[in-house]
């Protein structure tokens, strides 16, 4: 079940109500990234506390472990992880895609060697469709294949220091898109009918592939209108493309995207990405980035991004940002320093515990980040609202840029 509300548009900027099976999720949202049934270092508890209505996992990981037979037992992830709210999860697609040369496609899905045990597995449009029925997430994505923009074989690492000619030899070509585009179509037919098949109530999503080509992008979004499912998935950017081309991209295909139904981004991104992609009609976006960076000291900010480990923070007294009310910066009362709280913990305990590779240090850096991304979709579905995006959007690129 799904029930999507358009509640106010500025331009093509929309604020929305998407209504599942678990709960409400007000949009323009961000979505934290739990792939092994966990978003890593927070409880359910730290997730309801900074704010995050729905999470995601992903059927590959979940599949390997801890296996169907576990997770079905308890009726599904819901339970089997202690999260009642909203779950989308991936169909795999994207995660056996990423597996590189170790797979291999066919017209029948994907076959490969379990990064787990070696054995040999084949994942299909409609063992994905089985697999996130047993886990019921409230919605499923199409198994699809995420275009490359760097052919296989030829990562962006390697290629570099070639000449733009060499470098375009290894740029997937529109032929190559256009066949990668045309077989996730007919894999989102299959996933349709496998949802019927095994009586799956809950929301499937279509992805929009094609590479970095307008029409192709154009021909996928009309194959995936004929099926009329309840949402729309935007992948295949962010895999590797200059920031210059996945604009290009969106910039095209976010205002021909069905006004009625809720469009979804892939794995994007910084809050630079999220705030353009909404400017563009985006209503969703996961991205292990906040997680990913706060286990690393990378820390994201309403005045820009801060490194826990640099040598600066060591004896700072003051919280990562005085404006947060997160558990990290504000404490228990979530009152900001900047509002006159009593504050949480200050910049030099969390570089000291990440000098010491103590778990404390990536949880409050995590629950930090998630809360900032957030944050940032409240305000921006309050600027929506009230009909100040264009405002709000020019004083968050002033705030961002003026440096903690
Ligand atoms: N397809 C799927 N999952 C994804 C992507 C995709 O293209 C991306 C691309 N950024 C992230 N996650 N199924
Ligand atoms: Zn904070």
């Amino acid at each position: 079940m799904l029930h999507f509300d358009l509640l106010a548009t500025e331009g093509h900027a929309r604020r929305g109500r998407l209504t599942l099976a678990h709960g409400v999720v007000e949009t323009p949202v961000f979505m934290p990234v739990g792939t092994y049934g966990t978003v890593k270092g927070m409880t359910p508890r730290d997730l309801h506390a900074i704010g995050a209505p729905i999470i995601l996992g992903n059927t590959f990981h979940l599949w390997l472990r801890p296996g169907l037979d576990v997770i079905g037992a308890f009726g599904g992830l819901h339970a089997f992880e202690g999260w009642d709210k909203p779950i989308l999860t991936d169909s795999g697609g994207f995660q056996v895609w990423s597996l590189g040369e170790m797979r291999k496609i066919s017209e029948e899905g994907v076959r490969f060697a379990s990064p787990v045990n070696g054995d040999k597995l084949l994942l299909t449009p409609e063992e994905s469709i089985r697999i996130q029925t047993v886990l019921n997430s409230d919605i499923v994505m199409q198994f699809d294949e995420c275009t490359p923009y760097w052919k296989p074989g030829s990562s962006a690492a390697s290629v570099k220091g070639l000449s733009p000619q060499e470098a375009a030899g290894h740029i997937t070509t529109e032929a190559e898109a256009r066949s990668s585009m045309e077989l996730s179509l007919r894999w989102a037919r299959r996933c349709q009918e496998a949802m019927g098949r095994f009586e799956n109530p809950n929301a499937l999503f279509g992805i929009v592939q094609g590479g970095m080509f307008e029409a192709l992008r154009e021909e996928s979004l009309a194959g995936l209108e004929a099926l009329d499912l309840p949402g729309i998935a935007v992948g295949g950017l962010s895999v590797g493309e200059p920031k210059a081309e996945m604009r290009r991209i969106l910039a095209h295909l976010g205002p021909r995207l069905p006004a009625h139904k809720p469009h979804y981004l892939m794995g994007v991104g910084t809050p630079e990405d999220l705030v353009e992609g909404v400017s563009m009609g985006i209503d969703m976006f996961d991205c292990v980035m906040p997680t990913r960076n706060a286990r690393n000291g990378h820390l994201f900010t309403r005045y820009g991004d801060l490194k826990l480990r640099n040598a600066r923070h060591r004896s700072d007294p003051g919280p990562v940002d005085p404006s947060c009310a997160c558990y990290a910066c504000a404490g228990p009362s979530g009152v900001p320093v900047a509002q006159g709280g009593p504050g949480g913990f200050s910049r030099a305990y969390l570089h000291h515990l990440d000098r010491c590779g103590e778990m404390l240090g990536p949880m409050l850096a995590s629950i930090h980040n998630l809360h900032y991304y957030q944050q940032l979709t409240r305000e921006m579905r309050a600027a929506i609202e009230a009909g100040q995006f264009a405002a709000w959007r020019a004083s968050f690129a002033a705030d961002r840029g003026r440096g903690v």
